[in-house]
């Protein structure tokens, strides 16, 4: 971080807020891959990559919400975010979001089996997933609250999926958008956490509120990142190494 940057005032905490959303100009909803999805242009087997890809993401949240956790040791900090983990591993009665994504590729076709075994996980989503995890494992948990705003611009992206897959993709049984469903809720109560959290801890310094934003970006690089390998395997028909001789 430069000089001016350290010495620079903290922006006042609507400016701070307004930049963290101004992000939301980035989001991977306006990945082409998405735009496809969302103007019903995606073929079955588009949506099938894009399932069996998004399950590593799906089954690795649970991991980085338990990386944070050990590295907090704020109790009440830990009470609160303990309920992400859960609402994707289940609780008592509750299937959690794993289940609820599993059978959602049963809805487009996919075996549990299939998605459970990572046959079709592309290496470039391994790597963003697993950079994210990795990035929360050895960040501040603090950081790793701040990661997570990518949220703030998941219900829109949810509340999409709802309204468009039913007319675009009636192939899809309804019980498969139980995942969406569920996501809307989850994830507004999520950003009022760890929105209140980051304006808070990350308004000690401008220096602090640029961090809070690249943090952001990262994770922003993260998702773009993986709808690329999808849109280079699915849509451009590139896949890995479709130029190399078969091994
Ligand atoms: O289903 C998603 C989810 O549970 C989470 C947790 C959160 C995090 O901790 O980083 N991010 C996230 C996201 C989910 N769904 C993605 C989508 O496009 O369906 C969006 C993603 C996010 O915006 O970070």
């Amino acid at each position: 971080m430069n000089a001016e940057a350290h010495e620079r005032a903290a922006w006042p905490g609507v400016e701070f807020e307004r930049r963290l959303r101004a992000l939301g100009a980035r989001y991977h909803i306006h990945h082409p891959f998405h735009r496809a999805m969302h103007a019903g242009e995606c073929s079955r087997r588009q949506i099938q990559g894009w399932v069996a890809n998004r399950y590593y993401y799906q089954i690795n949240i649970p991991l980085k919400d338990a990386a944070l956790l050990a590295n907090c040791p704020d109790r009440a900090v830990r009470r609160a975010w303990v309920q992400r983990l859960l609402d994707h591993d289940g609780q008592g009665g509750a299937e959690g979001g794993i289940e609820a994504w599993l059978r959602l590729g049963e809805a487009v076709g996919l075996a549990r089996g299939e998605l459970e075994d990572l046959r079709h996980v592309l290496p470039g989503v391994r790597f963003a997933v697993d950079a994210y995890v990795d990035f929360v494992r050895h960040a501040p948990w603090q950081e790793g609250i701040c990661a997570s705003l990518t949220e703030l611009f998941a219900p829109i992206i949810h509340q999409q999926r709802l309204d468009g897959w039913p007319e675009h993709y009636p192939w899809i049984d309804d019980g498969g958008l139980d995942y969406f469903r569920k996501r809307l809720g989850e994830a507004r109560r999520d950003v009022d956490h760890g929105l209140d959290f980051t304006l808070r801890h990350f308004s000690s310094s401008h220096a602090a509120q640029q961090r809070a934003l690249a943090i952001v970006q990262f994770k922003l690089d993260v998702l773009w990142s993986m709808l690329d390998a999808m849109q280079l395997a699915y849509v451009l028909d590139m896949p890995p190494y479709f130029t190399c001789a078969q091994p």
